[in-house]
């Protein structure tokens, strides 16, 4: 079979309805030749000099390292695939983007439910965000000034914890000729919009949930007990998510307001071994490097994946049970979100309850007085020996397991620019990796996903696919990251 390549090759007819067939979107070209992260040179300069044996580089370095344990910086393993060489990588030539695009304001919620949740079809709105601040404001410049202060972080340490770098400190690093922009699959920003912290509160001012997004059953459970669910997202060319599946089997929504975005989407069922075949490294890139031509091979067993070029001001919605994978085409900035709806509700709630007892117990005192309909559905799943757990939901509400998880922290930050910390709290004495391997797991109240992202670059964010739920949570309250996408 296929082996190996480079991205950049034109879909045939087996991806759905080809709509728009897209131009090279960086025909201006900064980021293949090595060019500072776009159009906010001036702002990082002034912000920091990002040369020399600084404490910038320092911190990066440190941060690498905390965040990829398996590369040396010093032996210059984070550019040894010489990805940054290879401007194909980057290069939407000849693909041809498979979604339909909608504006937002042709859609009811109720539309979008019946169109696209129910048959869980992906989709691209556009001028939803039309009208938020962060349409305006999200700018590195704009960021850098407001932001540039406060950590955020880029990745998570082999024991799951965050590791954050200063705003100003990832710029510089994002627009430096030999960092990012020589790195293979740079450090990508994925912080989840903690209102407990000051970047958290002051971004999460910045848009608004879409209409159709804001049903969001899972607040039921309660702002402290349920995952991380969103998350502020930026990272330079040849950052991404490597291919993964949205935990708990939620969906997710994901707006774009500056630079350009690829995806890779495969329907619900496509055999995991075929699009997360062993032996590929977990990033983005190299999975558009190695696996992506193997898709466009004429003897590719599996369906064709989607191709998606996003652009700024459009949100992709990715429906529940969807692979995908995403890289980051220059520099990027992103707000996504997960979310369980009535459509969505009996996947994410048979995997709640098998992989978070004791959040879906607490989920099903509030469904049970807002939403008896959901309750239903509960009941059901237990009833025909759906729900994992082959009790019925009934029964397990009173017993609410639910009982600590308590969450130990108050965000207090150990205090260097560089450093790895529980989302959201102090770093306990004694620190307690949840089980999984590489750091992957699912923290006691923490990540929606949790702990590992090598998914992504550096990132910590939503999580990883199909795993049996149960062997993401970890007990107690000392927890690492919460991360998107964990490990499998
Ligand atoms: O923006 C990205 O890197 C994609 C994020 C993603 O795939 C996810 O959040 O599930």
């Amino acid at each position: 079979m296929c082996t190996a390549g480079t991205g950049g090759t034109t879909t045939d007819a087996h991806a759905p309805k080809p709509q728009h067939l897209c131009t090279d979107v960086l025909a201006e070209g900064s980021a293949a030749q090595g060019d500072p992260a776009n159009g906010h040179s001036k702002g990082v300069k002034a912000a920091d000099n990002g040369s020399g044996g600084s404490s910038f580089e320092r911190k990066v370095r440190k941060a690498k390292r905390a965040a990829r344990s398996e590369l040396s910086v010093s032996r210059g393993e984070w550019h040894k695939h010489g990805y940054a060489a290879a401007p194909a990588l980057l290069s939407t030539a000849g693909l041809v983007d498979g979604l339909p695009r909608v504006h937002a304001s042709s859609l009811t919620a109720e539309e979008f439910a019946e169109r696209y949740e129910r048959p869980r079809q992906p989709v691209v709105l556009t001028g939803l965000c039309d009208g938020w601040r962060a349409s305006r404001e999200w700018t590195p410049d704009h960021l850098l000034q407001r932001l540039g202060h406060c950590k955020f972080k880029v990745g998570s340490d082999d024991d799951g914890y965050a590791v954050r770098l200063k705003l100003k400190h990832f710029l510089s690093y994002a627009s430096h000729p030999e960092h990012a922009p020589a790195d293979d699959s740079p450090l990508y920003i994925f912080a989840h919009l903690d209102p407990d912290r000051e970047e958290g509160r002051a971004l999460l001012k910045d848009f608004e949930v879409p209409t159709m997004f804001a049903e969001d059953l899972m607040r039921l459970a309660g702002e402290r007990r349920r995952p991380p669910y969103r998350w502020f997202v930026m990272g330079p060319a040849r950052s991404g998510t490597a291919m993964h599946i949205d935990p708990l089997a939620t969906s997710a929504w994901n707006a774009l307001l500056q630079g350009h975005k690829r995806w890779a989407l495969f329907p619900p069922g496509t055999p995991k071994d075929l699009v997360k075949p062993p032996g590929v490294e977990r990033e983005a890139a190299s999975w558009f490097t190695h696996v992506y031509p193997c898709t466009q091979a004429p003897d590719w067993p599996g369906p064709r994946p989607i191709d998606v070029i996003q652009g700024p001001g459009e949100t992709i919605y990715v429906p529940q049970g969807w692979w995908h994978a995403v890289m980051n085409l220059d520099l990027t900035i992103a707000v996504t979100q997960n979310y369980a709806s009535t459509a969505n509700f009996a996947p994410v709630w048979r995997h709640t309850k098998r992989g978070r007892p004791k959040m879906s117990a607490k989920w099903l005192r509030e469904l049970r007085e807002q939403r008896p309909d959901l309750v239903a559905v509960a009941d059901q799943l237990a009833a025909e020996g759906k729900d994992e757990s082959g009790t019925s939901s009934s029964s397990s509400s009173s017993s609410s397991s639910s009982s600590s998880s308590s969450s130990s922290d108050s965000s207090s930050s150990l205090s260097s620019d560089s450093d790895s910390e529980p989302e959201g709290g102090r770093r306990p004495a004694k620190r307690r990796r949840t089980q999984g391997s590489s750091g992957s797991a699912e923290a006691a109240d923490g990540a929606l996903p949790a702990g590992e992202h090598r998914a992504h670059c550096g990132g910590g964010g939503k999580q990883d696919e199909q795993q049996p739920a149960g062997q993401q949570q970890a007990a107690g309250d000392s927890k690492p990251e919460a991360g998107k996408h964990d490990a499998d």
